[in-house]
């Protein structure tokens, strides 16, 4: 296996794209034509674009090669049958549903599952399962274990649900309120977090006593189970095959982004082993996605998810991939820049509360780190806090979410650890200077998942 003095990447470049360099001048104009807001910014202005590591992955030969024998039959593809059968093999999931990305399985899902006043269980839910759930008026209710929210924990599975809070919402709310449970693997709002198998298996057995439907949202599956054999005592000698198999098969089914683990730049699928729930959530498919051989994909972007699926099982990947993003997370420590410990799985989340605590949430301190990022050195980097948060809808005042978080997703095979280098330098340098960093304020706000289009000022 590896051989610890010789550490590498298990792939070479065979294909590359040029990045442009541009001023500071350059930058601070733009920030300002734009509203401060690194969404509206064009990937040509980025010199390192860590704002996700969805649908940003480089593809690998044998995915681009099968890209080439994508059938675009409306139905029937034979590239869904592919796509079918991989997810078969290594989810084990009797029913596939595919879909155009994660979002468009979380409605699906949620169309046929939730009623009025509903209450949806998760480790922490991502924003677009939030809302979808919002918006078929249900609840999204997060029962992640405390631990998830110290920071300098080093405690090794803090994407795990808290058992006694899962329970105290069944029982309080009434089982019949409940019409499923959801895990996040790993858990994206709480730092890139695993939840351990021993957990999975204990909301399995509580799914079991109260007859409620357990469902992943396994966007990062592979990557969860990276963490269980390096962290889980039990999992050393299994393949990361046998740990996702294992996993899944506590569960009754998930929602699935392809554009993460599945190594792809588009794609999605929810997956369900109940053929009446499958039946429904197929004629919903039709009206939403498409047909029920393609939902929102082209063949070829079938084949290249089929395939990606695969290649992401690939142990020596994983260990480059998340040793990757562990490089950049210690070269963070090692200049006592307060990130989530341990580092997570696809990015390097900064406390900010720890970073810049003059500022208060109300002034969004996440949304100025990351613009001071940019005007650094050209790295577009994601607010994972107040912005993202959004209002109550009951109160209309700001959330203060507990983790105020500047995220830096590393995109999967696209950045050399030199990349990473330029990104700590430059946040380095903004750490000497973190006490002249001033806030910001809304001058435009969209009515939901503000985050993405809204405009600002410094205050
Ligand atoms: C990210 C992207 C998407 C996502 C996820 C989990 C755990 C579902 C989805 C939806 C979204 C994003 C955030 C900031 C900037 C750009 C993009 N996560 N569940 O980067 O999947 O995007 O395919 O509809 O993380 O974390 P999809």
């Amino acid at each position: 296996m590896n051989n610890d003095n010789y550490r590498a990447e298990y792939y070479k470049i065979k294909m590359i794209e040029p990045l442009k360099k541009t001023t500071r001048e350059y930058r601070e104009n733009l920030l300002k034509k734009v509203g401060y807001n690194l969404f509206y910014i064009d990937s040509e202005d980025v010199f390192i674009d860590l704002l996700t590591d969805s649908g940003t992955s480089a593809m690998s030969n044998s995915q681009w090669a099968a890209m080439m024998a994508g059938d675009e039959a409306y139905a029937g593809s034979s590239s869904f049958r592919r796509l079918e059968n991989v997810v078969k093999k290594v989810m084990g999931y009797k029913y596939i549903l595919p879909t155009h990305q994660g979002r468009a399985a979380e409605n699906i899902l949620f169309l046929i599952m939730i009623n009025e006043g509903d209450y949806i269980p998760n480790n922490m839910h991502f924003d677009t399962t939030k809302a979808h759930i919002t918006h078929k008026k249900g609840n999204a209710i997060d029962v992640v274990c405390d631990k998830a929210f110290n920071t300098t924990s080093e405690y090794p599975f803090k994407g795990n649900i808290d058992l006694d809070k899962l329970k105290n919402l069944i029982e309080g709310k009434g089982r019949d309120k409940i019409p499923l449970i959801m895990m996040t693997i790993t858990c994206n709002s709480g730092g890139g977090q695993p939840a351990s198998m021993e957990n999975i298996k204990k909301v399995r057995e509580i799914a079991n006593e109260y007859h409620v439907p357990f469902f992943f949202d396994a966007c990062r599956f592979a990557e969860n189970a990276y963490f269980i054999k390096k962290r889980e005592t039990g999992y050393e000698g299994k393949s990361i095959k046998e740990i996702v198999w294992e996993m899944m098969s506590y569960s009754d089914g998930c929602t699935f982004s392809g554009k993460k683990d599945a190594l792809s730049n588009i794609g999605g699928f929810l997956a369900l082993n109940d053929e009446k729930l499958y039946m429904k959530g197929a004629n919903w498919l039709v009206l939403f996605e498409g047909f029920i051989t393609y939902g929102g994909m082209s063949g070829r972007d079938m084949e290249a998810m089929a395939k990606g699926l695969e290649e992401v099982l690939d142990e020596n990947y994983l260990e480059t991939r998340i040793k990757q993003v562990e490089y950049l997370g210690k070269r963070l420590l090692e200049a006592e820049i307060p990130i989530i410990q341990p580092i997570g799985g696809h990015a390097v989340y900064i406390d900010v509360k720890r970073f810049l605590p003059n500022i208060p949430q109300d002034e969004l301190p996440g949304q100025a780190l990351a613009v001071e990022l940019y005007l650094e050195a050209g790295i577009r980097s994601v607010e994972i806090g107040t912005v993202l948060a959004g209002r109550d809808p009951i109160t209309g005042k700001n959330i203060h979410p507990k983790l105020e978080l500047l995220r830096l997703a590393i995109p999967r095979r696209v950045y050399t650890n030199a990349h990473m280098g330029v990104v700590a330098d430059a946040l380095i340098n903004i750490y000497k200077r973190r006490e002249k960093i001033r806030g910001f304020k809304f001058v435009y706000e969209p009515p939901r998942l503000r985050h993405f289009l809204a405009k600002f000022q410094p205050i």
